[in-house]
C-alpha cells in the first residue's frame, strides 16, 4: 500500500517518462531527415527504453491497486539544425528527470515507503548512465564539430545501439 500522495507523484512521474518517449521519437525521424540513420536508430531505441522506463511505473502502480491517470501530453518539436543541438536537449531533459526521481525518492524516504524507495533505486541508477551517455555523445560532437566526415562517423557509431529489454518488464511496442 502506498499514500494517495505518493500515489499521486508517482503518477505524475510516468506521465513525464511518457513525454520523454514522445521527446525522442521525432528526434529519430529528424535525424532520419538529416541523412543520419545511426542517429534515428539511437533516438528510436532511446523512445523504446522511454516506454519501457514509462510501464515500470505503470506496472508498479497498478500492482500497488492504483488506478492510474494518462494526462495528455505536450506537442513536442520536430525539427532540429543539428545533431549537437539534439543531444544537448537530450541531456537537459534527462538532468530534468534526473532531479524528478530524487525528489520521489526524497519523498519516498520521508513517508518511509520502503516498497517505493526500492522501486525507484533502478532509476537512480539508470540516470547515472543516461546522463552519461549523453554527455560522452556530445563530447565527441564538439571534437568533430562540422566536419561532415567526423559527424558521419559519431552517426555510424551511434547506429550500433540496440534496444536491450530490461528483464522482467513489459515491451509495449516491437519495432521492426
Ligand atoms: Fe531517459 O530516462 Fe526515462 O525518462
Amino acid at each position: 500500500m502506498i499514500s494517495p500522495k505518493m500515489a499521486d507523484s508517482l503518477n505524475k512521474h510516468m506521465n513525464l517518462e511518457l513525454f520523454s518517449a514522445h521527446l525522442y521519437l521525432p528526434m529519430s525521424s529528424c535525424a532520419n531527415e538529416l541523412g543520419l540513420k545511426g542517429a534515428a536508430t539511437w533516438f528510436l531505441v532511446q523512445y523504446q527504453e522511454e516506454m519501457i522506463h514509462f510501464m515500470k511505473f505503470y506496472r508498479y502502480l497498478v500492482d500497488q491497486g492504483i488506478n492510474v491517470t494518462i494526462t495528455a501530453s505536450k506537442a513536442v518539436p520536430n525539427k532540429y539544425k543539428t545533431l549537437l543541438e539534439m543531444f544537448e536537449k537530450t541531456l537537459v531533459h534527462e538532468q530534468l528527470i534526473t532531479t524528478c526521481i530524487n525528489e520521489l525518492t526524497e519523498q519516498a524516504v520521508k513517508e518511509k515507503d520502503h516498497a517505493s524507495q526500492i522501486f525507484l533505486q533502478w532509476f537512480v541508477t539508470e540516470q547515472i548512465e543516461e546522463e552519461n551517455n549523453d554527455r560522452d555523445i556530445i563530447a565527441k560532437l564538439k571534437l568533430v564539430g562540422s566536419n561532415g566526415h567526423g559527424v558521419l562517423m559519431v552517426d555510424n557509431e551511434l547506429g550500433q545501439r540496440v534496444f536491450v529489454a530490461v528483464p522482467g518488464a513489459t515491451v509495449p511496442i516491437q519495432v521492426m
